[in-house]
C-alpha cells in the first residue's frame, strides 16, 4: 500500500529523514490518527455531481457510489475526496439543500464501511459540519476559507482536518482574475491569508494542507509555473496537495479531452512529487499508484519487496 493512516503518534510536522529534495513535512493529523506522508497519499475523486467538467454523471446511485469507492481504495487510495458541487469554470451554484442531500447519506454510509478517511470537498460551512458530524474527516475548501465566512468556524468546531485551497472569485468569475505579477508569490500570500484565518478561528496547524488551487483563477501557463516552483508553498509551514488531474491545461498543451488526460496528469504529479508534494487528488488512482511507486523506488526511498 503506498498510503496509510496510523495511530495518533505525536510526530506530525517533523521533517522526513529519507525524502531527498525539497523540505518534506511526515504527517498530517486527522480526527481518526496521523496521515503519514513519509510516503504519497492517492486521494480519489469521487464527484456525486451531474455535472463535473470530467466524471459528471458517471455515478448514478448511491449503490454506484458505495462500489466506486471500495475500488478506488482497492486501487489504493489512501483517503477519498466526496463532492456535491462542481468548481469548474463557469459552473453555477448548487442550492444547499442540494449539496447536502448529493454529499451527506453517502459520508454516513461510507464511513462505516470504508476504511481510508473521507474528505468532503465543499465551500459552505452547513455541508462541512453536517459532513464532519457524519464520519467525514477532512474539509477540502476549495476557496481557502474565502467563499463562507462560517467555515473555519464550522471546521473548528466539528475538530476536522483542512485542505486549504488557492483561489480568487468562484467558478463563475475566477477566469477573469487569473492576473498575477508573479503567480508564485502572489499564491503564497493569499494561501498565507488562508492559513491565518483558520488559525485565528483555531483550528490546529498539524490539521492543515495547502494546495496551489491548479486551474482555480490560473490559466495554462500559470498552473505550470506553479508545478514547477511548487517547493516555494514549503515556505508556508504545512504539507502541499496537488490536484492536476485531467485539467485544462492539460488540454491545452495536447488538445485532448479530459478523459484522454491521464497520461499528462501522472507527469504533473511526478514532478510535483519530486517538488515537495505529498497528497494527490486525482480521479485515477491506480495508475498513479504505480507511477509513484516506481518514483519512489528509484529514488532508493522503498526496495522491490515493498514495492510489489
Ligand atoms: N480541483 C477540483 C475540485 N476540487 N480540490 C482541491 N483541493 N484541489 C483541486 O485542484 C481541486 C479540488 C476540480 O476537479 P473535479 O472535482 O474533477 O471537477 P469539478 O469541480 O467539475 O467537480
Amino acid at each position: 500500500m503506498i498510503a496509510g493512516v496510523t495511530r495518533p503518534t505525536g510526530d506530525t510536522g517533523t521533517v522526513a529523514r529519507k525524502a531527498p529534495g525539497p523540505r518534506v513535512l511526515q504527517g498530517w493529523r486527522l480526527p481518526g490518527g496521523n496521515v503519514d506522508l513519509s510516503t504519497p497519499v492517492v486521494m480519489g475523486v469521487l464527484n456525486l455531481t451531474p455535472d463535473s467538467f470530467s466524471d459528471g454523471g458517471e455515478i448514478r446511485s448511491p449503490a454506484e457510489a458505495l462500489d466506486r469507492a471500495h475500488l478506488l481504495v482497492e486501487e489504493g487510495a489512501g483517503m477519498l475526496d466526496v463532492g456535491g458541487e462542481s468548481t469548474r469554470p463557469g459552473a453555477r451554484p448548487v442550492p444547499i439543500d442540494v449539496e447536502l442531500h448529493r454529499v451527506i447519506p453517502f459520508v454516513e454510509a461510507a464511513a462505516r464501511s470504508l476504511p481510508v478517511p473521507l474528505s468532503v470537498d465543499t465551500r459552505h460551512a452547513a455541508v462541512a459540519r453536517a459532513a464532519l458530524r457524519a464520519g467525514a474527516q477532512v474539509i477540502n475548501d476549495v476557496s481557502g476559507l474565502k467563499h463562507d465566512p462560517l467555515m473555519a468556524e464550522a471546521v473548528a468546531g466539528e475538530g476536522g482536518a483542512l485542505v486549504l485551497s488557492h483561489m480568487r472569485g468562484s467558478p463563475v468569475t475566477m477566469k477573469g482574475l487569473a492576473i498575477y505579477d508573479d503567480v508564485v508569490e502572489e499564491v503564497v500570500a493569499e494561501l498565507r491569508e488562508s492559513l491565518s484565518l483558520a488559525l485565528e478561528a483555531r483550528i490546529p496547524e498539524d490539521r492543515i494542507v495547502v494546495d496551489p488551487g491548479i486551474g482555480f483563477a490560473k490559466t495554462g501557463p500559470q498552473s505550470l509555473t506553479l508545478l514547477r516552483k511548487l517547493d516555494a508553498l514549503a515556505a508556508l509551514g504545512r504539507p502541499i496537495l496537488v490536484g492536476p488531474s485531467r485539467k485544462s491545461f492539460i488540454g491545452e498543451l495536447t488538445g485532448l479531452p479530459p478523459g484522454d488526460r491521464l497520461p499528462g496528469t501522472l507527469a504533473a504529479c511526478v514532478l510535483a512529487f519530486l517538488k515537495g508534494a505529498r497528497v494527490f487528488r486525482v480521479h485515477d488512482v491506480a495508475p498513479l499508484v504505480q507511477a509513484l511507486s516506481v518514483t519512489q523506488a528509484i529514488l532508493g526511498e522503498r526496495d522491490m519487496r515493498e514495492a510489489t
